[in-house]
């Protein structure tokens, strides 16, 4: 099964549960009756609860795998400094101390494979997006692109391949153009 066919079978199950729960609240809710405060405000601070361990529970599941603390102990191979502008990436692997002018043209940039790479990602106009797809255009890792903001993200790109990078973020009229490529070996 894709991942893609799961995503749409847990959407279908969760959209199914809560039609039945608007299906009960709305049936149960029809009579009139009476209710005290009291009970009221219990129900509140058990839905409050409830809902607090759910969140807490998703936090601690998903927070360490937030590409943020990923290999943050450890030295990045390669640093790739990114600039994003209307509607273009440009990359550079020269030295981040040397002085460099982002420019239009972004190929030529070649990565080894499985070597840890730090994007330090920064936008000259709008919020944009930094997607990375692997040679089977799946999404490997991703970051906002925001102005006076440099984000880093640190991957291992293990297959071989060209991996296109894609703005995540609709920026404006011809976001859709808004592309560039690199070669990991
Ligand atoms: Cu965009």
């Amino acid at each position: 099964m894709t991942q893609q066919v799961l995503v749409l079978i847990c959407f279908l199950i969760v959209s199914g549960a809560l039609l039945l729960i608007f299906q009960i609240v709305f049936h149960s809710t029809k009579k009139e009756r009476e209710i005290s405060p009291t009970t009221v405000n219990r129900y509140r601070v058990l839905f409050f609860a409830m809902l607090g361990v759910i969140l807490g529970v998703l936090l601690l599941f998903t927070l360490p795998r937030s590409p943020y603390l990923l290999f943050a102990h450890e030295q990045p191979e390669k640093i790739i400094a990114v600039v994003t502008r209307q509607f273009s990436f440009a990359l550079s692997d020269e030295s981040p101390e040397k002085k460099w002018t982002p420019t239009e043209s972004t190929s030529g940039i070649v990565l080894p494979a499985a070597a840890l790479v730090e994007f330090r990602v920064s936008s000259q106009d709008v919020n944009h997006g930094f997607g990375i797809y692997d040679p089977e255009n799946n999404l490997v890792a991703q970051v906002q692109s925001m102005p006076g903001y440099v984000n880093r993200l640190r991957v291992r790109l293990k297959k071989p391949g060209i991996y296109n990078i894609f703005c995540l973020e609709y920026c404006g009229l011809t976001h859709f153009i808004m592309r560039t490529s690199l070669e990991v070996r």
